[in-house]
């Protein structure tokens, strides 16, 4: 049965590449979708970004409303503040992976405390770009288990 994956991208993530690359390398969005539609193999991959909460938080009630298979999500600044954002992951009952491309634990405290990580079945950070590949790749693991 074709399975969906979506994969939820919050504020600035449009601007990978140029923002902070001492931080977020050089990887673009666009090569980040690449790299997940290949991870993903057959399944469908959903990938949008947004710099909205309420457009993330739509997102979210689509993927649940829509039977998506698996959620990756990088809330980006959202991740901290956002409880719409919590309480609509709270709805959806696949797998959830949290994932950030910097080791949030290591840097400024404002950014050591996921309000995702209370309902995210795994968390990835600090990988890099690679990390979205490798929360597919363990989505379709976990998937197929
Ligand atoms: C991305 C952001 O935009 C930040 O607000 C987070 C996360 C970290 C990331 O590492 O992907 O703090």
């Amino acid at each position: 049965m074709a399975r969906t994956i979506h994969v939820l991208n919050g504020p600035n993530l449009n601007r990978l590449g140029r923002r902070e690359p001492e931080i977020y390398g050089h990887t673009t969005l666009a090569e980040v979708e690449a790299m997940c539609r290949v991870a993903a193999g057959d399944d469908t991959v959903v990938f949008r970004q947004t710099n909205y909460e309420g457009q993330l938080v739509e997102w979210i009630h689509e993927a649940t409303d829509t039977g998506a298979a698996g959620i990756v999500i990088n809330p980006a600044g959202l991740t901290f503040t956002s409880i719409p954002v919590l309480d609509a992951l709270k709805m959806f009952n696949g797998p959830i992976i949290e994932l950030h491309i910097s080791n949030i634990h290591r840097r400024e405290a404002i950014y050591h405390r996921s309000l995702v990580s209370g309902v995210a079945t795994a968390v990835i950070a600090g990988l890099g770009a690679r990390g979205y590949a490798t929360a597919m790749r363990s989505l379709h693991e976990l998937l197929d288990a």
